[in-house]
């Protein structure tokens, strides 16, 4: 269960859990600045370091007999993340150092922050609202510039921001009503039925949109970047064409022929795909042995265009030509499949290499087999990526769709109430019905249940 108290002094490492250049712990709490004293000594003398403002410091922390070099990171108010005095100890990423570290600051009373302790304290502090923390996951999580992209914006309040105009709008609404209940004898009315029906027209607009924008985020949108990858000759530009139902791409029997790349936008099932043919990737030793250095250096050049533009796609195709013997470049490519891999075999209409082992789906150029089957192979495994990969995302959505759905209804129920006129006090219970549903959503009004399902799933030192 979540502890939801402030008191505690919380460390952790948190730089990963290898040897690097620098490994680092964090702490949060009361006892920090005491540890900070206790275990650090600045290079330069005379630095002070209880300071007003957050401060970076190169010296020295002390460990058991021994001083080591590092950098302490301070903030002695609470400007912090967490909202409390905290630190940061930049210390050699060694684990044994690290965990002999947070031993020692176990014996000071500091105890070990529990997974997502630190942004759950920055939540509980009001520095970042439930959408922002489950945002800090999506960022953490994200493997993909995509899904990168959307839940930084969501960490900078893109999606909480209308959330919380709308909340003032119907603070200020209800303020106002109960206001002129208190005047009901003397007639006085603080907010006319007029401005209360444009005022949450205005709010029921919004919602109406982001109820949109959730629905569709939930879907695929955009097109699906689509690499086909492999070595010179395996047919890759005769796929390419095939696909595009058009002869973009120079064919020939010389291996090489595509030097660049070509882009091709398809659809399939309603969806765009952007189909990039790329330039043959050699087995390493054999680009070595090809001609003259400055086709080597096109050809270098073209292989890591190749290679940038399979590492920006969202999925990889890889061609093996099923006439071939297998290289070992496709079995290393065989033995990394990812879920942003597929693997065709090309050629099929000709006779196979028998000590063929690998498996894909079966295509040719030539005949048009396998390419139905391909494009739906790549919109499934982009659908399965995409909930992967934005699943944070989703579970905002998840968990803010039915706030949203209440909050339109309660609104909803408001302007009927203030139409039908039922009375102020109707109008203003269902606007605060609506405040709740939307607390919920930013996180104004929480729970431990949500909370602790949503914490539960970070890591240490987060
Ligand atoms: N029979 C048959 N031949 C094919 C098929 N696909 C490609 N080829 C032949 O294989 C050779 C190479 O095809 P390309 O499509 O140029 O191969 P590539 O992978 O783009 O080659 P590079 O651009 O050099 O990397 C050509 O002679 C094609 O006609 C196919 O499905 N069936
Ligand atoms: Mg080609």
């Amino acid at each position: 269960m979540l502890d939801l108290t402030l008191e505690d002094t919380i460390a952790a490492i948190a730089s990963p859990m290898n040897a690097s250049a620098r490994g680092i712990i964090r702490v949060s709490g009361p006892l920090t600045a005491m540890c900070v004293q206790r275990f650090f000594r600045p290079t330069a003398n005379g630095t002070s370091i209880q300071r007003k403002h957050a401060v970076q410091v190169s010296g020295s922390f002390a460990l058991q007999d021994s001083l080591i070099p590092g950098q302490l990171l301070f903030w002695p108010t609470e400007q912090s993340y967490t909202r409390q005095v905290c630190a940061e100890f930049h210390l050699p990423g060694s684990l044994p150092i690290l965990n002999l570290f947070m031993k020692q600051l176990g014996e000071t009373g500091i105890r070990g922050a529990r997974p997502g302790e630190f942004t759950l304290r920055a939540f509980l502090g009001g520095r970042i609202d439930l959408t922002q923390a489950e945002a800090v996951l999506a960022v953490i999580d994200a493997q993909h510039a995509a899904s990168f992209q959307t839940a930084l914006q969501q960490l900078a309040g893109g999606l909480a921001n209308p959330f919380h105009a709308i909340r003032e709008s119907l603070l200020n609404l209800v303020a106002d009503l109960e206001a002129g209940l208190d005047f009901v004898e003397e007639d006085i009315e603080f907010v006319s039925s007029q401005q209360l029906q444009t005022i949450l027209g205005q709010c029921l607009e919004t919602l109406t949109t982001i109820h949109s924008q959730m629905n569709s985020r939930t879907e695929s949108s955009g097109a699906i970047r689509v690499a086909l990858l492999g070595h010179p000759n395996v047919g890759k530009s005769s796929l390419f064409n095939r696909l595009a139902h058009e002869a973009l791409a120079v064919v020939s029997s010389v291996p090489g022929t595509t030097r660049d790349f070509l882009v091709a936008r398809i659809q399939h099932k309603n969806q765009t795909i952007e189909l990039f043919d790329t330039a043959g990737i050699d087995e390493l030793e054999n680009v070595d042995s090809t001609g003259s250095r400055s086709l080597e250096m096109i050809e270098w050049q073209s292989q890591s265009k190749s290679h940038a533009i399979s590492g920006q796609s969202d999925l990889v195709v890889v061609c093996i030509d099923s006439t071939r013997p297998t290289t070992n470049w496709e079995l290393s490519q065989w033995n990394s499949i990812d879920e942003r891999t597929l693997v065709v075999l090309t050629k099929l209409d000709m006779e196979i290499e028998e000590t063929i082992s690998l498996k894909g789906i079966a295509t040719s150029a030539k005949t048009g087999r396998g390419m139905d089957e391909l494009l739906d192979k790549v919109v499934e495994k982009n659908r399965a990526l995409n909930h992967n990969t934005t699943g944070w995302l989703i579970s905002t959505n998840a968990r803010c769709f039915e706030s949203v759905c209440q909050a339109t209804n309660s609104l909803l129920a408001a302007r009927s109430a203030n139409l039908q006129n039922l009375g102020d006090e109707i109008v203003a219970s269902e606007i605060r019905l609506a405040l709740e549903s939307i607390g919920e959503i930013v996180g104004v009004v929480h729970n431990e249940e949500i909370l602790d399902r949503l914490f539960s799933r970070f890591c240490i030192g987060k």
